[in-house]
């Protein structure tokens, strides 16, 4: 039966039918499912074949837009519930969160600030489309422990070596922990731009940023 409503999930990314999606991640909170795995199994996959089908020319921007949007949809009804299974612990640090400049999407970088909230992280989410310069003042105004910066264009990830860099011309780099992810971002790619910290996933942000903050249990 879950088999059946992770490939509904599927369905109503591709369809970009965001009533559904919506419907479906309902229902999912309604049966108990974990919203991790109902993203992972479920909307994912879809989300995947969206980006495979824009690729290769079978599908076009304004479908890719509606599939974004169911699944920006399903996200955030499950959000309460995410952020809610970590309510109650003390905070483990402060992290400024945002996708880099000239970088709209959204949705993997609020599903990182997510799951760190509800892992006992204070996240300070600056949205889409965030410059250098903003990142380090907001973390420099929350006096935060961590950055994160998401870019999902390759065109775009550049903009993850200017902040470490813009950190070090700084003399913040020993201030101020640097995480970056997104889809084209690898643990390569940090490595050799001198960030902190990588990983692939939102669960794995949170591993990562505790090992960063030192609270890695
Ligand atoms: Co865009 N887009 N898009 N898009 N889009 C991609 C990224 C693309 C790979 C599709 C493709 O061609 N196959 C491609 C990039 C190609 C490239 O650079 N090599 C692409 C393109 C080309 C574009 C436009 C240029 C299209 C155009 O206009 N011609 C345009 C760019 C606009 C801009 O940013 N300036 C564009 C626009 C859009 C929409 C606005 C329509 C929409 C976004 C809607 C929104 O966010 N509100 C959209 C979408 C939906 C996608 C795909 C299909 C899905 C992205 C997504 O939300 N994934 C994407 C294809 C794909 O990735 N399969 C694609 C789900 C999300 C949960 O995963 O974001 O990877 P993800 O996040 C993961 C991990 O990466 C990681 O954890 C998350 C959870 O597991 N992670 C981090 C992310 N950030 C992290 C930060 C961390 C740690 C981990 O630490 C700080």
């Amino acid at each position: 039966m879950i088999e059946g409503l992770y490939q509904q999930m599927k369905q109503s990314v591709l369809d970009g039918d965001y009533e559904l999606a919506e419907t479906l991640a309902k229902k999912a909170l309604e049966l108990g499912i974990d919203p991790l795995e109902a993203i992972n199994n479920g909307y994912m996959p879809g989300v995947n074949e969206v980006g495979q089908l824009f690729s290769c020319g079978e599908m076009f921007l304004p479908e890719l837009v509606q599939a974004g949007e169911a699944m920006k949809i399903a996200i955030a009804i499950f959000e309460p519930e995410m952020a809610r299974r970590g309510s109650q612990r003390e905070s483990l640090g402060k992290v400024v969160l945002g996708t880099v400049e000239g970088d709209i999407h959204e949705i993997g970088k609020t599903l990182v600030g997510t799951m760190l909230t509800a892992n006992g992280f204070e996240v300070f989410d600056l949205g889409v489309d965030v410059s250098v310069s903003r990142l380090i003042e907001k973390a420099l105004e929350v006096n935060a422990d961590l950055i994160g910066a998401s870019a999902l264009l390759t065109t775009t990830m550049i903009k993850q070596k200017s902040l470490v860099d813009e950190l070090k011309a700084e003399g913040l780099d020993k201030r101020f922990k640097v995480m970056v992810g997104g889809a084209p971002v690898t643990q390569e790619w940090a490595q050799r731009i001198g960030a902190h910290g990588y990983s692939e996933d939102a669960i794995g942000a949170v591993a990562v940023a505790k090992r960063l903050v030192g609270k890695a249990g």
